[in-house]
C-alpha cells in the first residue's frame, strides 16, 4: 500500500498540542484514528535475527554492539544462508509473518551483497515478508536487495535532529535521510523509528516524529523501542521513561502516522502487562515475537500468547508477495545481465577485438543499467 503524502506539515505547536492534550482525550483521539485505517484488535509480529553480532565501528550510545563499548556479547560473523533458513523456519511456525535480519555494521560490503541476497530469497520462498537493517546503503545496493524480492528495510532516525550528535557522532542525521532515500527511490517500503529512554525531552520526541510524518512518504513501519539499558554502554544508566510518557508519544505518532504500521518493538519484556495494554489502544499494532532480540532477551512466547489471549489480540496476516512485482522485474534483469556480461569471455573478446574505448563505454553502459 502506498503511503499518501499530508498535504501540510505538522507543525512544532501542532505536535507540542498533542502531547498537552488531557490523556484520555489524546487516548480516544489516537484510537479513532486507529480505527478508521486499521483492525483495532489484530497485532502484526516481527521476529528478528542477528545474522552478525558486534564489532561495530560506530559509536550509538544505546548499542551492545558497538565495538568501542564493553559488552557481554559474543561476536559473530555473517551467518550462513541455510542457518538462517532454519531459523526463519522456526519463526513462521511461531507465529512470525515478517523476519528481520539486523547485522552490526556501519554499512554492508560489495563482497556481503549476493550471500544477503540468497538470504532473502529463501526466506521470501517459506512465505514470509522479508526485512533487513544493515546500516548505511548505496543507491546500488539498495537496488541489489530489490532486486532479489527485499519488502521492507529498517534504517531509523533513533532520535531527534537536535538531539543526534548526543548519541551518535560517528555519522549525521542526513546520512540516515539519504539511505532512506534510497530505500525509497527503489521501491523497498521504509520501517524507520526510534528510541525513547535517552535522555531525550518532549520536543525531541515531538521533533523526531515531525521528520517521520512530514516525510514525502512517510515510513510504512514505525519502530518505536524503549531503551534496553545495557551495562557497558554509555547509556547503561539513563533514566527510565514515564510510563505513560511513552505511552503518550504512541498515541502522538499513531494521530500523525494515521497509515503506519506502529511497532512496539524493544524494551517490552521491561513492560507490565497493563502499560502493553495501553500502548495497543494509543494505536500500536506490531510487535516483535520471539525469545531474543537482537543481544537481548525478549518476551517469551508463552507470555505473548497468555497476553493476547486476555486482550482479545489476534495475529495479523498480511499477504506475502511471492512473485516480483514490476519494478522488481526491472531491476532484477540488468543485475542478471550484469552478472553474466562479467562471467564470460565476452568482455575479453570485445576487450582484444575493439580499441579500448568500445569496452570502456560497453562496460559503462551495463554498470548504468544496474545504476538507473
Ligand atoms: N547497524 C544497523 C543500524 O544501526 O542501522 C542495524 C542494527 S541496529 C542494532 C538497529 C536499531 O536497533 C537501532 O537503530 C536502534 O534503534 C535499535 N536498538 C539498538 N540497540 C538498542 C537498545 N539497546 N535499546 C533499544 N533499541 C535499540
Ligand atoms: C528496531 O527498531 N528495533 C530492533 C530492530 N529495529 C532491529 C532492535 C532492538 C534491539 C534491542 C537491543 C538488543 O537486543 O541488542
Ligand atoms: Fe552499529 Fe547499528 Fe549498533 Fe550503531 S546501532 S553501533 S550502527 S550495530
Amino acid at each position: 500500500m502506498k503511503q499518501q503524502s499530508r498535504h501540510t506539515a505538522w507543525t512544532e505547536g501542532q505536535v507540542e498540542a498533542l502531547f498537552h492534550l488531557p490523556f484520555s482525550d489524546l487516548l480516544y483521539k489516537a484510537q479513532t484514528v486507529h480505527r478508521e485505517k486499521f483492525s483495532p484488535n489484530q497485532v502484526q509480529k516481527s521476529r528478528l535475527v542477528n545474522i552478525k553480532v558486534g564489532g561495530c565501528p560506530e559509536d550509538c550510545k544505546y548499542c551492545s554492539q558497538s565495538i568501542r563499548y564493553n559488552t557481554d556479547i559474543k561476536m559473530s560473523k555473517l551467518m550462513d544462508v541455510a542457518d538462517v533458513v532454519v531459523d526463519a523456519k522456526r519463526a513462521k511456525a511461531d507465529g512470525a509473518s515478517r523476519y528481520c535480519m539486523g547485522a552490526a555494521w556501519r554499512n554492508p560490503q560489495t563482497s556481503h551483497m549476493s550471500k544477503l541476497c540468497s538470504m532473502i530469497q529463501e526466506v521470501k520462498a517459506l512465505g514470509l515478508e522479508t526485512c533487513m537493517t544493515l546500516g548505511m546503503l548505496t543507491h546500488r545496493q539498495a537496488l541489489q536487495l530489490k532486486s532479489a524480492g527485499l519488502d521492507f528495510y529498517n534504517h531509523n532516525i533513533d532520535t531527534s535532529p537536535e538531539y543526534y550528535q548526543n548519541i551518535i557522532t560517528t555519522r549525521k542525521f542526513q546520512d540516515r535521510l539519504d539511505t532512506i532515500e534510497h530505500v525509497r527511490q527503489v521501491g523497498i517500503k521504509v520501517c524507520c523509528g526510534g528510541i525513547l529512554g535517552m535522555g531525550e525531552n518532549q520536543q525531541d520526541r515531538g521533533s523526531m516524529l515531525r521528520v517521520l510524518a512530514n516525510m514525502k512518504e512517510p515510513p510504512e513501519s514505525v519502530p518505536i523501542n524503549m531503551l534496553v539499558r545495557i551495562p557497558g554502554t554509555p547509556l547503561e544508566n539513563a533514566s527510565t521513561v514515564e510510563p505513560l510518557d511513552f505511552v503518550r508519544t504512541i498515541a502522538v505518532a499513531r494521530i500523525m502516522l494515521p497509515k503506519s504500521m506502529l511497532r512496539l518493538s524493544a524494551g517490552r519484556r521491561s513492560m507490565s502487562e497493563e502499560l502493553q495494554a495501553l500502548c495497543f489502544l494509543a494505536g500500536a499494532n506490531s510487535i516483535f515475537v520471539g525469545d531474543r532480540l537482537l543481544t537481548t532477551d525478549n518476551v517469551e512466547l508463552d507470555a505473548d500468547e497468555i497476553l493476547f489471549q486476555k486482550l482479545g489480540l489476534e495475529e495479523m496476516t498480511p499477504q506475502p508477495s511471492h512473485s516480483r512485482d514490476f519494478l522488481q522485474e526491472v531491476v532484477w534483469w540488468p543485475f542478471r545481465f550484469e552478472r553474466w556480461f562479467r562471467s564470460t569471455r565476452l568482455k575479453t573478446a570485445i576487450c582484444r577485438a575493439g580499441p579500448r574505448r568500445s569496452f570502456s563505454s560497453c562496460a559503462g553502459a551495463v554498470t548504468a543499467l544496474g545504476d538507473f
